[in-house]
């Protein structure tokens, strides 16, 4: 929406959640206020028997006075009247991580390649969004194909985010170690 109003922002039409279950990294980000997660962002996405969609995520935090680990995040996600808005509850594995009720929108997604997300956390006076954030993932770790960054790009600028996001690393930091053998 070239108007910037949350309200006008167009989501994915007839989001179908079976096929976004599975892996996706984030490639880019666009962070709220007081961020959290900052890179190796990995999510995992899934439906239970019920039909309601759930996910794990973890990704490379910084907590408290500099502590850096990664975190593993349990989302739970209540469906609205439209398919591709959800409410998302979401808590930490250990209790020193954040927890929070946030809007979870899918903006867009071709569901075997990228998605783009959207979340507004603060509604400002004028019906723009004051805080929010937004991740694109890929269904590869190396990024995105050339021929998504075109449709992306434009969903940045359609979500009144464009120039606010960064790249989000994959280094491995939230890989399991190897066991010797
Ligand atoms: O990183 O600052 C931030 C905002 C994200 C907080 C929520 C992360 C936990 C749940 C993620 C599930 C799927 C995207």
């Amino acid at each position: 929406a070239q108007d910037c109003q949350v309200a006008n922002i167009q989501v994915m039409q007839n989001f179908d959640r079976t096929k976004y279950v599975g892996t996706w990294y984030a490639v880019a980000k666009k962070d709220p206020v007081g961020l959290f997660l900052r890179d190796n962002i990995v999510a995992n996405f899934a439906i239970k028997e019920d039909g309601t969609m759930t996910a794990t995520a973890e990704g490379r935090v910084i907590i408290l006075n500099n502590w850096e680990l990664c975190a593993r995040m349990f989302a739970t996600f209540e469906d609205t009247p439209d398919p591709a808005k959800f409410k998302m509850k979401y808590w930490g594995a250990a209790s020193n991580l954040q927890t929070g009720d946030d809007a979870h929108w899918v903006i867009d997604t071709d569901y075997e390649n990228y998605a783009v997300h959207y979340s507004c956390r603060v509604i400002d006076y004028d019906g723009t969004c004051l805080d929010g954030y937004s991740f694109v993932f890929s269904r590869h770790p190396t990024g995105l194909r050339p021929e998504d960054q075109r449709i992306v790009t434009q969903k940045k600028q359609d979500l009144c985010m464009i120039g606010k996001y960064r790249r989000v690393d994959h280094t491995g930091y939230c890989q399991e170690p190897e066991l010797p053998m």
